[in-house]
């Protein structure tokens, strides 16, 4: 019998720049579990490089889709996140359809820091609701999550009532699972907050300040919420384990003082997912 959990990643593949596909494969494998990656664009670094250039793979989605279906390939988990295009929105969402059982993940990579990233157009953005409609968990981080309401990016930091609205009014257009990461809370810290709408659990877990933003931080984060889920842990237990590993490829890369683009250095870090650490920083938010 096969045991190992099978996931099918829709993300792109940058060269330069640790990101996407590049985290996700690596992070994934390493918590025992196997992606198969489905590129939504090869790019030479990832966006916030000056001058990349960037191969829009759109036609290639529903190809292997229909590969995979032709296959009788099954998968565990769906898991969608940089697009090149509006039209990876139907993509993404045929993958969804075609894999129901599945567990259906979307993280609706748009922008960070109140941002969007350049190839991001407003009508891309637009139409990420309707994927993030369709999915069992979505993962923004705060820019995206007001994106996604079409709210305002908050200028200050968020009251617990404010951040629990926007998590219930994100589960309300469809997931049950909604996880936002890096909001700056009223009493000074970060958190990265969950919301189980079946159970009407709040969760918060506070995150270390690093005066640094290390692109694909995200990426890391949301492959590790993924692995954890997969393999059984609470979704408290899973958003902390997905701090944790983020926070210490982080520190471990501060402490280098490398070049922020060039992304965090989880390559030492990986044996502490095989090593599958039993956590309890997470509180009820
Ligand atoms: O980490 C998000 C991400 C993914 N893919 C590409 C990006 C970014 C963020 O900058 O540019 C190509």
């Amino acid at each position: 019998m096969n045991t190992i959990k099978k996931v099918a990643a829709i993300h792109d593949i940058s060269g330069v720049g640790r990101c996407s596909l590049s985290v996700i494969i690596p992070t994934l494998s390493a918590m025992g579990i196997q992606v198969c990656p489905v590129p939504t664009a090869a790019l030479s670094t990832h966006t916030a490089y000056v001058d990349f250039v960037m191969s829009d793979l759109t036609e290639f989605i529903p190809s292997a889709l229909s590969h995979y279906k032709k296959l009788e390939t099954e998968f565990d988990c769906i898991y969608s996140g940089f697009l090149a295009s509006d039209e990876q929105i139907d993509h993404c969402r045929e993958f969804f359809y075609e894999y129901n059982s599945a567990l259906k993940v979307c993280d609706p990579v748009m922008g960070d820091n109140g941002k969007t990233y350049r190839t991001f157009s407003k009508e891309l953005c637009a139409r990420m609701i309707d994927l993030a409609e369709v999915s069992d968990i979505i993962t923004p981080n705060l820019t995206e999550a007001a994106i996604l309401l079409g709210d305002d990016y908050p200028s200050m930091s968020m009251t617990t009532a404010q951040i629990k609205s926007w998590l219930v009014r994100l589960s309300e257009k469809g997931p049950g699972i909604v996880v936002i990461s890096t909001a700056p809370l009223a009493d000074g810290n970060v958190y990265n907050v969950g919301y189980d709408k079946n159970n009407n659990a709040f969760w918060k877990i506070p995150c270390d300040y690093v005066p640094r933003r290390y692109p694909g931080t995200g990426d890391l984060f949301s492959s590790v919420l993924v692995g954890g889920i997969l393999k059984g842990d609470s979704l408290p237990i899973a958003i902390d384990r997905a701090t944790s590993f983020a926070e210490l490829a982080i520190k471990t890369t501060y402490s280098y003082q490398t070049d922020p683009r060039e992304g965090v250095m989880f390559e030492p870090c990986l044996k502490w997912l095989t090593d599958y650490q039993v956590l309890r920083n997470f509180e009820s938010l």
